[in-house]
């Protein structure tokens, strides 16, 4: 039998979706994509499912894609045909970013080691990024030629700013993920033996809270960077009229003002 490419556990409302090709650090194959497409999609479609988390096993969180794969790897023979890597980021890449900015509960990355490539911008692409101090983010793509994608030319300069996220793509430095975490582009840097811990109970605190509202949150935030204010307050403005008819709403407030915990179930 062969080992699942992706491994899935569930904790209570939390579904954990951890990369499980080890000995290749978690690099990219189509096989791994289409795993893990899969298992998104099916955390998407399971409405006892309200955050997940994704994660790697062994030592690296994922290192971008397989480049030993003979299907994207330059061919050495000469007069080789080109590899289209335009239709490997359309095919495999694009697709897997618009699933995880289109989950409808939140997501979080817990980056248990290296993260290089496509392997760091799927970290970032993550609702909330929590990483082990001794892993490191790497935009490795200039060392190979390429410019980064699966989404890294969108989100670094809208998490650091242009002039770090330009020399961080330029050099493709190892960033630690304390530095990381100090300069804005990951939520949180904790220590290695307390990433799961820490994973999990952020995740189940993400969990329990109105997940629609959590999901508006980061879309409205995403789209209000192509906006002018006047337009970002309409949008906010609908956001909010829909959420306010939703029973999270409801809710939260008699929650409030019984003083007790509430019980969100809106999805
Ligand atoms: O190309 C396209 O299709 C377009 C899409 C591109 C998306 C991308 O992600 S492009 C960027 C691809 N990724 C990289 O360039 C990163 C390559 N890896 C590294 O730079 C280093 O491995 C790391 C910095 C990530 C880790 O370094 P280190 O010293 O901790 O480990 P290592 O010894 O280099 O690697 C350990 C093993 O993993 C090794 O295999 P071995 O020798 O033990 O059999 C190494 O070959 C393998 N490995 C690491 N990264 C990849 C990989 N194998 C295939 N593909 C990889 N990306």
């Amino acid at each position: 039998m062969t080992e699942p490419l992706v491994l899935i556990r569930n904790a209570g409302a939390v579904r954990t979706l951890s990369l499980n090709r080890p000995a290749a650090l978690n690099s990219f194959t189509s096989g791994l994509h289409a795993e893990l497409m899969a298992a998104l999609e099916a955390a998407a479609n399971d409405g006892g499912v309200r955050c997940v988390v994704l994660t790697g096993e062994g030592r690296a969180f994922c290192a971008g894609q397989d480049l030993a794969d003979p299907s994207v790897a330059p061919d050495p023979a000469p007069g080789a045909a080109p590899k289209d890597l335009g239709h490997v980021i359309s095919a495999y890449y694009a697709p897997l970013v618009a699933r995880l900015r289109s989950m409808p509960v939140p997501v979080v990355a817990a980056v248990n080691g290296v993260a290089a490539g496509a392997g760091a911008n799927l970290a970032l692409c993550c609702d909330l990024v929590l990483a082990g101090r001794s892993a490191s983010f790497i935009q490795a793509f200039s060392k190979i030629g390429l410019v980064p994608d699966t989404g890294g030319t969108w989100l670094l300069p809208r998490l650091v700013g242009p002039a770090r996220a330009l020399g961080i793509a330029l050099l493709g430095d190892k960033l630690p993920a304390e530095e990381a975490a100090r300069i804005g582009l990951i939520w949180q840097c904790v220590d290695d033996a307390a990433l799961a811990e820490a994973a999990a109970a952020l995740a189940s605190k993400l969990a329990g809270m109105p997940t629609r509202a959590l999901v508006a949150t980061r879309q409205a935030m995403a789209a209000a960077q192509g906006m002018d204010l006047g337009t970002a307050l309409a949008e906010e403005a609908r956001i909010q009229r829909d959420l306010g008819n939703a029973g999270d709403y409801r809710e939260g407030v008699e929650a409030f003002r019984a003083k007790r915990a509430p019980v969100f179930r809106d999805r």
